[in-house]
């Protein structure tokens, strides 16, 4: 759609058109076809050759435009009826123009018009037309390109026509103001040529922003072409029509660019017009990187059921996502670690969390590095988008507080050798950068570098240096050391060579014996361990607990074994874990064999798990006919299974109750001899048992003795109070270990000492009925069991020894085993029990002697009359005391007394009744 600008009209008007002077067009009024009167120009001179007649128009101004169009109209006489005009007449006139600046040229040259065109008419009118009073009005239309002055004139020249010009009218075209794409486009003047194009540039409508130029172009026929860009209504408007109007309440436009208002989100207002996001209600956010689209959501509740597991000095902490998560799913949790003592402080840096301490988008992190044995308070945050929004207040949380477990030391880090000499060196390193409690020991393996591991030596201290000796000259050596807390044994260190001198400069030797008596057992060091390892290829035992991975240690021990192979046939037995069934085992290529299978109950912690399985990763180290023997495990169906050896007659202490008084002491003290043995082999290995009992001993049909039960050692060491609890079996441990948890082989020498009482007693109680507290106390005060009925003396006195207070002066098993051998093949030596010797003794200072029995049951200190008591001063009946002491018998005083005998004339009432 086009608009056609009117320049000022040229109405045939002599103000504004006018005739040359020598012109012969005249002004004439005429009548119209509907008989109105109209003013014309006219011209005819038709009869006259060479008619020159110019009209002109007044100067009429361009206005901007760049091309007018000039519609002429007009009328125009046939010059076929016109009688006596040929060659005269014609019937065209020729249009011209002239641009100019000046709107008053009163002349203009003929030749300073441009021709515009030659005007022929469509139609002619005649005579007979003018009688009839017919107007044959013709239009035409020129148009012309005035582009170079202010304005022009046009003219009309006639060269012999009979002509009326009944009206001029000069125009130019406007592409009309329009409104396209949000974008407004003014009134355009098109181009000076037919086929330009005007490039119009639009401007965004009210309330409304440019998306990209809105750009059109205006035809020289005065339509728009296709518009391009345009604008899009601002945030808070929409598009109606051709405008932009705004959002009303209730609802908002958050971008130019969304397509229209939307309704608020849940949770959210808008209370007035234009808006370009709703408000949240009051206990609502958003977050900056919510969009206005997203309803108004809540920061979550508190995580729920936080649950800790402790393993050593790592916690794993497990939650349940929080009830309420606000409407929102992107809740993530945070760890506050604080360790508690009077305050509580946040953790050092050192802690480690994994995956990690913030941003958590799991429901599990593992916290560890801490440290040993001390009090941790975890606290869970949860969080979401909303938690920092102003207003939204603090985040809720739920926490935990645990205590560390003890730990295995880490690694020594530094080891360094100083007075090197061809035969030795000292050692020496720096504590573990963390110890994790307090360091019992440091153990020093090292080995030649060319024998690799094949044999090596071990050694034990208690500082932080060790002199080595024994080395050989100009050899390299590689060791490591590793520190043990109550928590066990660290990982070794890195190894650390270190090379002996050559023996060309060492010409002097300097021997020095230092002899020391300390006892008749003292001839080998019960705790100079270094010295049981000196031989090479020596096995020792390996704490399956310092392995990382206690699955590790039971396939480096264990064979594991196909359930299918294992035949169960009846429970006989409860153990700690879960019920003991007999059975059979039969494995390809192996005749089948009668097997114990002990089995851990279901809901085990993971914890009892590696309890349970550690028993069978020593168990798998031993290999000794005193020792239950493993068969194998099964870990990879459940119940989990150890398998054992079966052995016939069941636990020791429960077989000898079945059959008292039925075996000969040869028979009892080849049962000993048998624990003997293999006790023997376990300080060998280096392995302290610590819960010797004839309970623990396993006897077969053959009478055999077999070790068993190797689940205690750990469960002491984990448990700092098992002192003080029932765990701790109090009448069978040295008063070293029950009171500083010193245990070693010779505490382990302690129990064997109760064991051969128990043996010899046939299952009899230690200490009978007497509580733990006053068995602790009596044995602290020196009181030791009496022999059992019939004990050869012999024996009971190999009891005492090994219940010495000084476990340097108690005998090794080595030794045990040999006084039992020498038993053995001297049975005589065993006739004599301690009640002949003491009857023997009394009947041979006073022959009819009577043998004191119940008032030694009143006393309290037990049935038999065998009590031992270590001497004490004897003051009061002197020659009592002398006369006991004279046949070494002294320990019998107290009994004695109790029995009313405190002088040997009361001795003399004692019969062998
Ligand atoms: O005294 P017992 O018959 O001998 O009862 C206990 C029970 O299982 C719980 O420990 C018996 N027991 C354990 N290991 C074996 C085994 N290897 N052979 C036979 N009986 C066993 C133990």
């Amino acid at each position: 759609m086009h608009t056609r600008r009117k320049l000022p009209q040229v109405e045939p008007r002599n103000n504004n058109i006018n005739a040359c002077v020598c012109s012969k067009w005249e002004e004439v009024s005429i009548m119209d076809e509907k008989n109105i009167p109209i003013r014309t120009y006219q011209v005819c001179n038709v009869l006259e050759p060479n008619q020159n007649n110019w009209l002109r128009t007044d100067w009429i101004p361009r206005s901007g435009a760049q091309r007018v169009y000039v519609e002429v109209k007009f009328t125009l006489r046939d010059c076929n009826s016109l009688p006596g005009v040929t060659g005269t007449c014609k019937e065209t006139f020729n249009l011209y123009y002239h641009e100019s600046n000046e709107d008053r040229e009163s002349y203009i040259k003929e030749s300073s018009f441009i021709k515009v065109d030659t005007v022929a008419a469509d139609e002619s009118f005649t005579q007979v037309d003018v009688g009839d009073r017919i107007m044959k009005l013709n239009t035409e239309v020129r148009d012309v390109k005035v582009t170079t002055r202010k304005g022009f004139y046009l003219a009309f020249q006639d060269v012999g026509a009979c002509i009326a010009l009944v009206s001029v009218r000069v125009f130019y075209k406007t592409c009309p103001l329009t409104i396209r794409n949000l974008a407004t486009f003014p009134d355009t003047v098109t181009g000076a040529d037919t086929s330009s194009l005007v490039e119009v540039r639009g401007s965004c409508v009210n309330q409304s922003e440019e998306r990209e130029e809105p750009k059109m172009y205006c035809g020289a026929d005065g339509e728009w072409l296709v518009p391009i860009g345009g604008c899009l209504c601002s945030p808070g408007y929409e598009e109606k029509g051709s405008a932009c109007k705004s959002c009303t309440a209730g609802f908002y436009k958050a971008k130019s660019s969304d397509p229209g208002c939307s309704k608020c989100p849940p949770h959210s207002h808008s209370l007035r017009d234009a808006a370009t996001v709703c408000d949240c209600h009051s206990g609502y956010f958003r977050s900056d990187a919510d969009p206005p689209s997203m309803a108004c959501t809540q920061p979550p509740s508190a995580p729920q059921q936080l649950i800790s597991v402790v393993n050593e000095t790592s916690v794993v902490l497990e939650w349940t996502p929080p009830r309420r998560l606000g409407g929102r799913s992107d809740t993530s949790y945070s760890l506050e670690c604080l360790i508690c003592q009077t305050l509580c402080l946040p953790c050092g840096s050192d802690v480690l969390f994994s995956p990690s301490q913030t941003g958590l988008k799991t429901t599990k992190v593992v916290v560890s590095e801490l440290r040993a044995h001390t009090h941790y308070t975890f606290i869970v945050h949860a969080r979401n988008g909303v938690s920092l929004a102003s207003g939204a207040g603090a985040t809720q949380s739920v926490s935990v507080s645990v205590t560390t477990n003890q730990a295995a030391p880490s690694p020594v880090s530094f080891v360094q050798a100083t007075d090197v000499t061809r035969h030795s060196l000292s050692l020496s390193w720096q504590q573990p950068d963390r110890p994790n409690g307090v360091i019992l020991e440091y153990e020093v393996k090292f080995y030649e570098k060319d024998q690799k591991e094949r044999s090596y030596r071990i050694m034990r201290t208690f500082s932080q240096s060790v002199d080595v000796t024994g080395l050989s000259p100009l050899t390299v050596y590689v060791f490591h050391v590793r520190a043990r807390t109550a928590a066990g044994y660290g990982e070794f260190s890195a190894p650390f060579e270190f090379s002996t001198n050559s023996g060309i400069h060492a010409l002097t030797f300097c021997t020095v014996f230092i002899i020391s008596r300390r006892s008749k057992y003292s001839k080998t060091k019960q705790d100079s361990e270094e010295e049981k390892h000196l031989n090479p290829g020596v096995k020792i035992y390996v704490d399956p607990f310092t392995y990382e991975d206690p699955d590790q240690a039971i396939h480096d021990f264990a064979k594991e074994i196909d359930v299918s192979s294992i035949h169960i046939e009846k429970v006989i037995g409860m153990g700690e874990f879960g019920e003991v069934c007999s059975g059979r085992l039969r494995v390809q290529g192996k005749r089948e064999i009668y097997v114990a299978i002990k089995s851990l109950k279901a809901g085990y912690s993971d914890k009892q798990r590696r309890d349970f399985l550690s028993e069978a990763s020593i168990m798998g180290q031993f290999d000794h006919p005193n020792i239950i023997r493993l068969e194998g495990v099964v870990t990879r169906c459940k119940p989990l299974m150890i398998i054992t050896e079966y052995m016939e007659n069941g636990s020791l202490d429960s077989f000898l109750r079945k059959h008292d008084g039925q075996f000969t002491v040869i028979q009892l003290v080849g049962m000993l001899r048998g624990i003997a043995s293999g006790m023997k082999y376990l300080s060998d290995m280096n392995y302290v048992h610590r819960d010797l009992a004839a309970r623990n001993i396993l006897v077969n049909s053959n009478l055999v003795c077999k070790v068993s039960d190797f689940g205690l050692s750990r469960v002491l060491e984990d448990d700092p109070e098992a002192a003080y609890t029932t765990r701790i079996p109090i009448r069978w441990t040295a008063p070293e270990a029950i009171t500083y948890r010193k245990f070693t082989t010779s505490s382990d020498v302690w129990s064997y000492g109760i064991v051969m009482w128990e043996v010899v007693s046939y299952g009899e109680r230690p200490y009978w009925d007497m509580n733990n507290q006053d068995v602790m106390k009596a044995v602290e005060e020196g009181y030791r069991l009496p022999a059992p009925m019939d004990c050869p003396v012999v024996l009971h006195q190999l009891m005492l020894d090994c219940w010495e207070r000084e476990r340097a002066e108690r005998p090794t098993f080595s030794q045990i085993l040999n006084m039992l051998d020498k038993l053995i093949r001297n049975p005589g030596t065993l006739r004599r029990t301690v009640h002949d010797r003491l009857l023997s003794a009394v009947t041979l200072l006073f022959p009819c002697v009577r043998r004191p029995t119940g008032s030694m049951l009143e006393s309290g200190l037990g049935p038999e009359v065998c009590v031992s008591v270590v001497p004490e001063v004897c003051v009061p009946e002197r020659s009592m005391c002398e006369w006991l002491q004279s046949i070494g018998l002294e320990r019998y005083r107290d009994t004695l007394a109790a029995a009313g005998y405190t002088s040997l004339d009361s001795l003399l009432g004692i019969t062998h009744q």
